[in-house]
């Protein structure tokens, strides 16, 4: 009892220290580092107010990228007043970011949307053990805080550099980085993200600004949302549930979340019902199967077989997760015991995928008139779900 109430008192501390420090200025946070999360499948302690630095290509000796052109912002999703671009062949930009702390950090960057991005884009990450580098599609998720990854890094001034890959066409952005320190690390190695980038660092313009509806009740006389803005809202409002315990039975929204319960929570703001079960959403008529995960654009429903029998039967051991691009997936991990980003690469048994038109046909529900979302589980599906004989805990995700 003793320990345990020096770990509450030392992660309060410590938030309440994070909590005056966490805004994208110059200023730093101070204080003990909150405990190592553990590992997967316990209870890891989160602060609910993580660590976070945004450099923005326009921050003040901070940002250089020698011979790229600075572009003012369009109606292309950039962060801030401008963006930086160039021709693969230029040299790398550098984003100069503080690391307070040796600990994991998530990397999060930006590109405003646009056809002649390029394909290939390297960001190069200094971590605890050398310089990693990992590639973007800049044709994809543009206007969006895209998830490079998670990485060990050293406490102090780090550059992060983007850099084009002269044998492939199209431009090469650079429009803002973040890097926050929520990073979940799993006994194996795994690591996962908890904290929401939308919330941490909203837009500034435009209607895709964080906090604002997801979508908003389409009219019949509105033109067409493009469709990848619809998807983009898909996995902003997931995102939003990023950090809630897992739990199930019942599915409660931002309370306690399993993999289906949250797949069910998101899609129903765009007029869908699901029922709350992996196997029966993978099954229902409603969505276009999509068999090749090159194939998967973000807000697709991911379906793995994750208990490895050959099957996707098992509404307990057998998972579902929303894509979020670059490899990402918004998930309710029993694993990391919360609502995570993590890479879908991690889990075996990738299955297939499931892809929605949207917006429906039909206008969708006004927020006044969606259902109440405590004890939604009490929907169509889970009521039918058989119970488990030896009453444990699922270990999907
Ligand atoms: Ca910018
Ligand atoms: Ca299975």
């Amino acid at each position: 009892m003793r320990r345990l109430m020096l770990v509450v008192l030392a992660v309060s501390v410590a938030s309440s220290l994070a909590a005056s420090a966490s805004r994208s200025d110059a200023s730093e946070a101070k204080g003990p580092p909150p405990d190592p999360p553990s590992n997967g499948g316990t209870s890891a302690e989160v602060s609910p107010d993580p660590y976070f630095r945004v450099v923005d290509n326009a921050a003040e000796g901070r940002f250089s990228a020698p011979g790229w052109e600075r572009r003012p912002a369009g109606d292309l999703g950039t962060y801030g007043g401008d963006y930086a671009s160039a021709d693969p062949s230029a040299g790398a930009a550098r984003f100069r970011v503080k690391i307070p702390e040796d600990d994991h950090y998530s990397v999060y960057a930006r590109w405003p949307a646009g056809e002649d991005n390029a394909s290939g884009v390297r960001f190069v990450i200094p971590t605890a053990s050398g310089a990693k580098s990992d590639e973007v599609d800049q044709g994809l998720d543009g206007g969006f805080w895209v998830r490079i990854g998670a990485y060990e890094m050293e406490k102090g001034d780090r550059f992060l550099q983007v850099s084009g890959n002269p044998e492939r066409e199209g431009r090469v952005v650079a429009d803002a980085v973040m890097v926050v320190r929520d990073v979940l690390v799993g006994r194996d190695g795994r690591t996962a993200s908890y904290a929401n980038p939308d919330e941490l660092a909203p837009d500034d313009s435009g209607a895709a600004a964080a906090g604002e509806p997801a979508l908003r009740m389409r009219t019949r006389d509105e033109s067409t949302r493009d469709e990848s803005t619809v998807r983009q809202d898909v996995v902003r409002r997931a995102k939003g549930h990023l950090g809630t315990p897992y739990g199930y039975d019942p599915c409660r929204a931002n309370v306690q979340e399993d993999c289906s319960c949250l797949t069910k929570l998101v899609y129903e703001h765009f007029g869908r019902k699901f029922p709350d079960s992996p196997v029966w959403q993978w099954r229902m008529e409603d969505g276009k199967k999509i068999l090749r995960k090159s194939n998967l654009r973000r807000g697709d429903l991911v379906f793995h077989d994750l208990n490895r029998d050959g099957r996707l039967d098992d509404h307990y051991e057998d998972h579902v997760s929303i894509w979020a691009g670059n490899g990402n997936i918004v998930h309710a991990s029993s694993y990391f015991d919360r609502v995570v980003t993590s890479e879908e690469k991690y889990l075996g048994g990738f299955w297939g995928g499931k892809s929605f038109k949207l917006p429906p046909e039909g206008e969708l529900l006004p927020e006044e008139e969606l259902p109440p979302e405590e004890g939604v589980g009490s929907g169509p599906g889970s009521n039918l779900l058989p119970g488990r004989p030896d009453g444990s805990k699922p270990t999907n995700g």
